[in-house]
C-alpha cells in the first residue's frame, strides 16, 4: 500500500535549513512535507556550530522559538585574538555600534525547531529509505521513497533542497547547469566537548607557530575547544591527555594556567572546506544551506549562512503561493550568492589569517603576526573583522 501525499512544498533535509524553512512556511500556510533520511536522535546528536548572528537570533524570535535561547544562550559582545603570546580583546558592541552574538549550540537550535514541529502537528518523515525525485523540470514533483517499509510517494509543486553538503539534491541539477567552486583546506579542526568551565569568558581564536586553536563553549559549565590538525589526522591518535597538553602548549600562560581539562564527552575531526555551487534555483528545486555551500568553521558563518537563505527562500515561496508574483523567486539564486560569497570571503580570509599551512611557512608566520599587529591597533581593521563577524546587513542582497 503506497503512501501518498499532495504538498506545495518538500523540503529534503530536517537539518537546521530544512527545519527552519518548515516552520517559516507553516506560519506562512504553505503546505508542505520534512522528509529526512537520519533519525530525529541521530540528527540533533551531530555537534555543529556554537554562535549565532543577530539575524538568526532575530528570525527565531519572529517565530516564538528563542525562550530557551534568550533563557540559556551566553550573548557575548567581543571575543580574543591570541598571537605572539598576547590577547587582544576584539569589542563588537563597539566596532559595531552595539552589535552582537549569541553562543547557543546548533543541537539546541534544531532541539527547539523540532519541538515545535512536534507540537503542531507537522507532517515529517524521518528515516526515509531510497529517495527518488523526478519532474524538477516538468509541470510537478514525483517524490518516491521507503518509509518504514512501504512505499511513499509524494506530490509537489516545488522542492526545497536543504540536504546538505553529501544530499542528493545538488547532484540533480544537470552538470551543463551547475557550476562549482571549492577550495579545500590542508587541516582539519579537532574538536572536543567537555564539562569543564571554560578557559575564558569569551572565545579565544590562536594563531600560534603550532597551529591554530580555538576556546570556545556551550554553557558556563561545557567548554569546546578546537586544534588545527593535518587533515589526514587519525582521531584515534588523539587521546584526552594529548589533546589538553596540545592545547595548553598554544596558550598564552594565563590560560594555560587557568585551562580546566576533564574527560571529553565528544570529539571528532571535521575537514575544512570552501565550496560554493551555482545556481541555487534549477527548474522547481531550490538549494539552502549546506547543499549549496561550505564555509571554513573559522568565522562562524555556516549556520548563519543556512539561515539566511532560508528567509530569503520562504519569503520568495510566500509572494509564490500567497501572491503569486514570481520576482523573489527568480531572484533567489542570486540574492543568495551575493550574500555566500560574501561570507565566503570572510571565512576564507579569517581561516588564511589564523592558520599554520606549512611547517616551514616561517615568513608566512611573520607576515599573519604582522597583519594581526595591525589588525589590533587599527579601528578600520578591527571594524572590518566585527561586521563580518556580526554578520552583513541582510538588505545588502
Ligand atoms: P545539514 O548538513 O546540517 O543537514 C542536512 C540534513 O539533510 C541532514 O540531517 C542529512 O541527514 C539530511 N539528508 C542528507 N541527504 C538526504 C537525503 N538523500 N534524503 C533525506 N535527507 C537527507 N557552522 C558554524 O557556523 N559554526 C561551526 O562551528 C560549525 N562547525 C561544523 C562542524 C562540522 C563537523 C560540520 C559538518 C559543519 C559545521 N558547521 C558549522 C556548519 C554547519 O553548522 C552547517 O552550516 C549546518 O549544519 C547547515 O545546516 P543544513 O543546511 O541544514 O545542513
Ligand atoms: C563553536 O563553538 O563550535 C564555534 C565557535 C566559533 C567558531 C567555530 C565554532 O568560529
Amino acid at each position: 500500500m503506497t503512501m501518498h501525499q499532495r504538498v506545495q512544498v518538500a523540503i529534503i533535509g530536517a537539518g537546521p535549513s530544512g527545519l527552519l524553512l518548515g516552520a517559516l512556511l507553516d506560519r506562512a500556510g504553505i503546505d508542505h512535507v520534512l522528509i529526512e533520511r537520519q533519525s530525529p536522535e541521530y540528527v540533533v546528536s551531530r555537534i555543529r556550530a556554537g554562535v549565532l548572528e543577530q539575524g538568526t537570533v532575530e528570525v527565531l524570535d519572529q517565530l516564538g522559538l528563542s525562550i530557551r535561547l534568550h533563557r540559556e544562550g551566553l550573548v557575548h559582545h567581543g571575543f580574543d585574538l591570541l598571537f605572539q603570546g598576547k590577547r587582544h580583546r576584539i569589542d563588537l558592541q563597539a566596532l559595531t555600534r552595539g552589535k552582537q552574538v549569541v553562543v547557543y549550540g546548533q543541537t539546541e537550535v534544531t532541539k527547539d525547531l523540532m519541538d515545535d514541529r512536534a507540537s503542531r502537528g507537522l507532517s515529517s518523515y524521518y528515516e526515509v529509505e531510497g529517495l527518488s525525485i523526478q519532474g524538477l523540470d516538468a509541470d510537478q514533483v514525483e517524490i518516491n521513497a521507503i518509509y518504514q517499509g512501504a512505499p511513499l510517494r509524494i506530490h509537489a509543486d516545488l522542492v526545497a533542497g536543504c540536504d546538505g553538503f553529501h544530499g542528493l539534491c545538488r547532484k540533480l541539477i544537470p552538470e551543463s547547469v551547475l557550476r562549482t567552486y571549492e577550495k579545500v583546506y590542508p587541516f582539519g579542526w579537532l574538536g572536543v566537548l567537555a564539562d569543564v568551565k571554560p578557559v575564558n569568558d569569551e572565545l579565544i581564536y590562536v594563531n600560534s607557530p603550532k597551529g591554530f586553536a580555538l576556546c570556545s563553549m556551550r554553557s558556563t559549565t561545557r567548554s569546546r575547544y578546537y586544534l588545527q590538525v593535518p587533515a589526514t589526522e587519525d582521531i584515534n591518535a588523539w587521546s584526552d591527555d594529548r589533546f589538553w597538553s596540545v592545547l595548553s602548549d598554544r596558550l598564552d600562560p594565563q590560560a594555560a594556567k587557568e585551562l580546566m581539562t576533564g574527560p571529553s564527552i565528544e570529539k571528532s575531526i571535521a575537514p575544512l572546506r570552501s565550496f560554493v555551487a551555482e545556481p541555487m534555483r534549477w527548474g522547481r528545486l531550490l538549494l539552502a544551506g549546506d547543499a549549496a555551500h561550505i564555509v571554513p568553521p573559522t568565522g562562524a558563518k555556516g549556520l548563519n549562512l543556512a539561515v539566511s537563505d532560508v528567509r530569503y527562500l520562504a519569503e520568495a515561496l510566500t509572494d509564490w503561493f500567497k501572491d503569486h508574483h514570481d520576482s523573489h523567486l527568480d531572484r533567489y539564486s542570486q540574492r543568495c550568492l551575493n550574500r555566500v560569497w560574501r561570507a565566503e570571503r570572510f571565512s576564507w580570509w579569517f581561516t588564511s589569517l589564523m592558520h599554520r599551512f606549512a611547517d616551514d611557512a616561517d615568513f608566512e608566520q611573520k607576515i599573519q603576526e604582522a597583519e594581526l599587529d595591525y589588525l589590533v591597533r587599527s579601528q578600520a581593521a578591527s571594524s572590518a573583522l566585527a561586521e563580518n563577524y556580526v554578520g552583513l546587513p541582510m538588505e545588502w542582497s
